[in-house]
């Protein structure tokens, strides 16, 4: 049996702040989703893995302008092209459905547009990897039909995988780490297939692995997420960005088994929040602004708060044309829940 090596990425929600013809000329985040979508494509040219798997939302949301679904279908088909076959799952933000494309028709593009099994042979290994599109209502209610429809209880003669887009329970998210646990949107620990080297998902933006492989833990299968590739919110301002490098190795027995993990870290611009003071006044603002960014790195995406008791006639001071003047053009902003009306 030969090892098998797999590039798992997820959540490039590409298309995000990428206008085809912006009215206002400034730096936009969706560059940095493109070039680090590329950078996995590139990683991935250079240290040649068996397989790579996009574990879903592909996209940020369903209705994408054609020009950016053929900029990245045209790197997906380039890539496929160069020999190393590409798994996707769609996700949630493309409403479980890829946008069509002849692009899609290459061979070496496979897609779970419905709960299917892909067989893949390296060497002298079988790979088999069954998924389903994303499951937007009633995961856990509907996920013994999910596998089922996907044939995993007939495949037989390899090593099998599971790919999906969903919540598992014990996956974390947020600052303070919450912890899913219960719902009819989280899968069970306890329903994963026992018979599965790992699974591997998408949706859950903070990279994880629940379970731990070495250990060779019988009950429950490992669950890998890598994580978004660039921070999509403020939620994730502390995270680190990346994908995974995942080596299956045979054992004693022959069959394969998940023999090492290894994080690739992404460069993920800086998230900063910059608070205006109670006691900014209108001909204050603007020095007070430049004051307290001037030390923050340019790259610096910038949420924008304010302190209780602020002005209202400072506050409607702070609008998109002040702050492109007063902001380093490098950075960007945006504005938090303070000024919601
Ligand atoms: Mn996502």
């Amino acid at each position: 049996m030969s090892s098998v090596r797999i590039v798992l990425f997820a959540d490039t929600h590409l298309g995000f702040d990428y206008p085809i013809k912006p009215r206002v000329e400034r730096r936009r985040r969706g560059p940095d989703f493109f070039d680090n979508f590329r950078r996995v494509l590139d990683y991935a040219r250079e240290s040649k893995p068996d397989l790579i798997v996009h574990g879903g939302d592909l996209f940020f949301r369903a209705r994408i302008p054609p020009p950016i679904v053929d900029l990245v279908y045209g790197d997906i088909f380039a890539f496929a092209s160069e020999g190393i076959p590409m798994v996707i799952v769609p996700g949630n933000h493309e409403r479980s459905i890829l946008p069509s494309s002849l692009f899609l028709s290459h061979p070496g593009i496979f897609i779970f547009d419905q709960p299917r099994t892909f067989k893949f042979n390296f060497g002298d290994s079988n790979l088999f990897l069954s998924g389903f599109p994303c499951q937007r209502n009633s995961v856990r209610s509907e996920f013994p039909s999910l596998i089922a429809r996907t044939g995993w209880k007939t495949i037989e003669g390899g090593g099998k995988l599971l790919c999906f887009h969903q919540t598992v329970e014990g996956a974390k998210v947020g600052p303070s780490g919450y912890t899913f646990k219960s719902g009819a949107d989280v899968i069970r620990r306890s329903d994963l297939p026992v018979d599965a080297l790992a699974v591997l998902s998408g949706h859950i933006h903070r990279n994880q692995i629940l379970g731990d492989f070495a250990v060779g833990n019988k009950m429950s299968p490992v669950v890998i997420y890598p994580g978004s590739t660039e921070r999509t919110s403020f939620a994730e301002r502390d995270e680190q960005k990346g994908f995974y490098d995942i080596e299956f190795s045979p054992n004693s027995t022959g069959d394969l088994q998940v023999q090492k993990i290894n994080f690739i870290q992404l460069y993920a611009r800086p998230m900063e929040d910059l608070i205006i003071e109670n006691t900014v006044q209108i001909n204050t603002l603007n020095d007070f602004i430049r004051a307290h960014t001037a030390d923050m790195n340019p790259d610096s995406i910038i949420r924008l708060r304010c302190e209780e008791g602020l002005d209202p006639a400072v506050k409607s001071q702070i609008t998109s044309q002040l702050l492109r003047q007063v902001l380093p053009e490098t950075m960007n902003y945006q504005y938090s829940g303070d000024f919601r009306q």
